[in-house]
C-alpha cells in the first residue's frame, strides 16, 4: 500500500537569486518530490531543471550521516558528544592561548538563511574571531551601485510587467535564475524586446531579440558609446540630469573623450550595434536593465557597473516603472542586524575572502589555530585553489560543516554532517526578489545529520554564555524577524508561504531623491584608459567560468562528474590549434594548469574560452586551480573573469 503524500511549503536555499517557493511532497519520513509552489508570486509554480537532482543528491549514499574525525589521514566515525566536546576544547584553548582572532569563521554561500545570524553571534560571544571581508560573489556591483544611488535597491521583479525593453547585461537567467523566467516570457508575450549583452551565446540567447557579443571586461566602453550617441543626438533626459545628478559636465566630457569608432573598437561592438543599444534605452523606454554578476568579476568591474547605471540615468530610466538598473537584493536585509553581535567586542581582524589562501598563510599575530567552515567549499570555489588547500593544511584544526566530503573536506580534521534545507525550520530571504519564504522540516534529517542551528546550540551549551544564547529556533526566529513583525507581518503567515517585505519598493527612487550623501545621483566622471589585460600575449584567452545550468556552483553528487572539465572554444580557434571537438588539451595560466576536453562552438568569440565553475578538483576538474587570487579595485570582490589562459593540444 502506498503511503499518503502531504505537501509542505518550503523555500529553496540554493545560492541562487530565485529563492523559489517549493512544495515538498512527503511520504512517510522522506521527501519524494519537489514541485514549484504556485502561490509564490515570483517563480509562480515553476521549478528549475536542477530541482529533481536535489533529492538524488540529498538521499545519495554519499551523504555523510555521522560526525567524522580524521585519524592518521583517514576518516573515523565519532559521536556528536565526542565531536562537540573536542571542538569546544579546541576553541577554548585557542582563545586562551592566542586570543579569539586565532579562530577563523568562514561562512560560505551554501545556505544564507535567517538562523545563520545566530551562528555568527556564537563567534561574537566567544570574543569576536577572525571573519571575512569582501566576497567571492557580488561585492563589486554592490559597492559600485552604492556610489551612484546610495545603498543598492533594485526594482521588484514584478515591475518587469511595465518594461518595454529588458536588457540582460552580463546576466544569464535561463541558467542562473530560472525563477524569473515566467516574468521574462510574459514580458515577451506582451511585446517587450529582450537584449542580451554577453561575450558568449549563453543559454539566455534563446530569450533575446538582439545579442551584443561584447569583449570581456569592456562593457564600460559599450555603455559610454551608447551614451555618446544619445548625447550627440540630444536625446538625453535633461531634466533628470540637471535636477537630480552630480558630475554632469565631467560625464559629458567623458562620453566625448573617445569617438564612437574608438569606443566600438574598445568593446568590439560595431557602431550600428552601439546605436541600436542607445535606441533601446531611449525609444524603447521604459527599459529595465538586469545587471548580472558577470560584470562584477573584473578588477575594474565597478566602472562597468557605474557606466551602465549612468546610461540608465541619462536615458531617463531611473525611478521609472519598468525601468531601472537592477542588480540584487539584500538577503540579510529583513532581519534584526543587531543580533549578529558585532558590537559585543572591539573591531577584530578580517581576512579578504578573494585571497583567503594567502591571508591564512600570512597571518602571524596570531596565526590561525582553528578554522570553522560552514556551507562552503572554498578549496574548489575560491580562486587559486592550490594555495587555499595549502593554507588549510597549515591550520592545526579545521572543521567543515557540510553534507558531502568535497574538496574542502579533504583538508579538514572534523566533519559535522548537516541537514538539507527541507529538513529544518528557518526563514529565507532572497538576493533576487522581495519575498521571505518559510522552511519547515518536511522530513527528518537522515542518520545523525543536524541543522547548523542545532549544532551551534549544542556546542554553546559547553560555554559560559549558554544561558542567554541557547534558545529554541522559534524563539530566535521571533527575535530575528522583529523588524518584519513591526511592519505588520503576522508570524503565522510566514509559515504558510512567501510573504512580501511590506516596505520594499516596486520602483525605487521614484521621487528623484537618492540615498547618496547629498541626495543626488552620482554620474561616474572617469574610466580607466583602455589598456589591455595583464599577460595578454603569453595568455591570449579570456577565461570565463560562468554558472552552468545543471548545477549550482560546486553542489554535485560525488562521483557524478563524468571525466575532465569541458572547455568551450571558438571552432576556428580550436581548429587552428589542431584540437578536435572532444579532443584533450591543457589549460594553463600564471598560477596553474589542468587537463580539459575541448568543445567547439562556432558562435564563441575567438579570444574567449569558457569552463563552467564548480566541478570538483578530486574529480579532475576544479577550474579555480588556474584562476589567480586577485581583488577588485572597489568593493573587495573577486575578479574571476579577469583570468587569462592559454590552451595547448594534448596528444
Ligand atoms: N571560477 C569561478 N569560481 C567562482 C565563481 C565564478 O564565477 N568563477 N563564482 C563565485 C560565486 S558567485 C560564489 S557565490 C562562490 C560560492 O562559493 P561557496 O559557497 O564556497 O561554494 P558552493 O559550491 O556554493 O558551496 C556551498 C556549499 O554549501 C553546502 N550546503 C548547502 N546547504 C547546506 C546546509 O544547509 N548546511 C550546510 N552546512 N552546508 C550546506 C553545499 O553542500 C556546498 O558544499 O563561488 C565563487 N566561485
Ligand atoms: N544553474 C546555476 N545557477 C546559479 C549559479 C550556478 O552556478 N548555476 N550560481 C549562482 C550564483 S553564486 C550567482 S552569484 C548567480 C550569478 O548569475 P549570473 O549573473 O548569471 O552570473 P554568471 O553566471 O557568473 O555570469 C553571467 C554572464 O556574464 C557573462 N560575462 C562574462 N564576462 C562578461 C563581460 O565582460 N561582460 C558581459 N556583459 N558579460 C560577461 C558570462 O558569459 C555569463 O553568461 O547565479 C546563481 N545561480
Ligand atoms: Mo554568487
Amino acid at each position: 500500500m502506498s503511503l499518503p503524500v502531504r505537501a509542505v511549503p518550503v523555500t529553496c536555499t540554493r545560492d541562487c537569486p530565485s529563492a523559489c517557493g517549493l512544495l515538498a511532497h512527503v511520504a512517510g519520513d522522506r521527501v519524494v518530490r519537489l514541485t514549484g509552489n504556485p502561490d509564490h508570486p515570483v517563480n509562480r509554480g515553476t521549478l528549475c531543471r536542477k530541482a529533481p537532482a536535489f533529492l538524488r543528491r540529498f538521499y545519495s549514499p554519499e551523504r555523510v550521516l555521522t560526525p567524522l574525525r580524521r585519524r592518521n589521514g583517514a576518516w573515523a566515525r565519532v559521536s556528536w558528544d565526542e565531536a562537540l566536546d573536542e571542538l569546544a576544547e579546541k576553541l577554548k584553548d585557542a582563545v586562551a592561548r592566542h586570543g579569539p582572532e586565532s579562530i577563523l569563521y568562514y561562512m560560505g554561500f551554501g545556505e544564507r538563511t535567517a538562523l545563520k545570524i545566530v551562528n555568527a553571534r556564537f563567534f561574537n560571544l566567544l570574543g569576536g574571531v577572525t571573519t571575512l571581508a569582501g566576497t567571492l560573489c557580488g561585492g563589486t556591483g554592490y559597492a559600485a551601485q552604492s556610489l551612484d544611488f546610495g545603498p543598492r535597491v533594485s526594482h521588484d521583479p514584478l515591475d518587469l510587467q511595465n518594461a518595454r525593453t529588458i536588457v540582460l547585461w552580463g546576466r544569464n537567467p535561463v541558467a542562473t535564475q530560472p525563477g524569473l523566467l515566467a516574468h521574462l516570457r510574459d514580458a515577451k508575450k506582451r511585446g517587450a524586446r529582450v537584449l542580451l549583452i554577453d561575450p558568449r551565446r549563453s543559454e539566455s540567447v534563446t530569450l533575446a531579440d538582439m545579442h551584443l557579443r561584447v569583449r570581456p571586461g569592456r562593457d564600460a566602453f559599450l555603455a559610454l558609446g551608447a551614451a555618446r550617441h544619445i548625447l550627440d543626438a540630444g536625446l538625453e533626459d535633461r531634466e533628470f540630469l540637471s535636477r537630480r545628478c552630480d558630475n554632469v559636465e565631467a560625464y559629458r566630457a567623458l562620453a566625448r573623450r573617445y569617438t564612437l569608432e574608438e569606443l566600438a573598437t574598445a568593446c568590439d561592438i560595431a557602431v550600428p550595434g552601439i546605436v541600436a543599444l542607445a535606441e533601446a534605452y531611449v525609444a524603447g523606454r521604459p527599459t529595465a536593465t538586469l545587471l548580472g554578476w558577470g560584470l562584477h568579476r573584473f578588477t575594474l568591474g565597478h566602472e562597468m557597473v557605474r557606466a551602465v547605471d549612468a546610461l540608465g540615468a541619462i536615458s531617463g530610466n531611473i525611478g521609472l516603472p519598468g525601468g531601472g538598473v537592477s542588480q540584487g537584493f539584500e538577503e540579510w536585509g529583513p532581519y534584526d542586524s543587531g543580533l549578529w553581535g558585532e558590537g559585543l567586542h572591539p573591531p577584530r581582524r578580517t581576512f579578504l575572502m578573494p585571497q583567503i589562501g594567502r591571508e591564512i598563510l600570512e597571518a602571524k599575530d596570531p596565526p590561525v589555530a582553528v578554522a570553522v567552515i560552514t556551507a562552503a567549499n572554498p578549496v574548489c570555489m575560491a580562486p587559486n585553489s592550490d594555495l587555499v588547500a595549502k593554507a588549510l593544511d597549515s591550520v592545526p584544526f579545521v572543521v567543515d560543516m557540510n553534507l558531502f566530503l568535497d574538496d574542502t573536506a579533504d583538508h579538514a580534521d572534523l566533519f559535522l554532517p548537516c541537514a538539507a534545507f527541507f529538513e529544518q525550520r528557518d526563514l529565507v530571504a532572497s538576493f533576487g526578489h522581495n519575498h521571505v519564504g518559510p522552511l519547515s522540516p518536511a522530513a527528518p534529517p537522515p542518520g545523525e545529520c543536524r541543522s547548523q542551528f542545532d549544532i551551534f546550540m549544542d556546542l554553546a551549551r559547553r560555554f559560559p554564555f549558554a544561558g542567554d544564547f541557547v534558545k529554541s529556533d522559534e524563539d530566535w526566529l521571533r527575535l530575528l524577524i522583529r523588524p518584519l513583525l513591526e511592519k505588520g507581518v503576522a508570524w503565522d503567515d510566514l509559515w504558510r508561504g512567501p510573504v512580501r517585505i511590506p516596505d520594499a519598493p516596486m520602483t525605487p527612487w521614484r521621487d528623484g531623491t537618492f540615498a547618496t550623501p547629498n541626495g543626488r545621483f552620482q554620474l561616474l566622471a572617469d574610466v580607466t584608459g583602455c589598456s589591455d589585460c595583464r599577460h595578454g600575449a603569453r595568455y591570449p584567452y579570456h577565461l570565463l567560468t560562468p554558472g552552468g545550468a545543471g548545477h549550482l556552483c560546486s553542489e554535485r553528487v560525488p562521483g557524478d562528474h563524468g571525466g575532465p572539465a569541458q572547455l568551450t572554444m571558438a571552432t576556428d580557434e580550436a581548429t587552428r590549434l589542431g584540437i578536435a571537438d572532444g579532443g584533450p588539451a591543457r589549460l594553463t595560466s600564471e598560477v596553474g594548469a589542468m587537463e580539459v576536453v575541448v568543445r567547439h562552438d562556432p558562435g564563441l568569440r575567438a579570444d574567449v574560452v569558457v569552463c563552467e565553475r564548480g566541478g570538483w578538483i578530486k574529480a579532475g576538474q576544479g577550474v579555480n586551480r588556474v584562476i589567480p587570487d586577485m581583488v577588485s579595485a572597489v568593493g573587495q570582490g573577486t575578479p574571476y573573469y579577469e583570468a587569462r589562459a592559454d590552451v595547448e593540444k594534448l596528444p
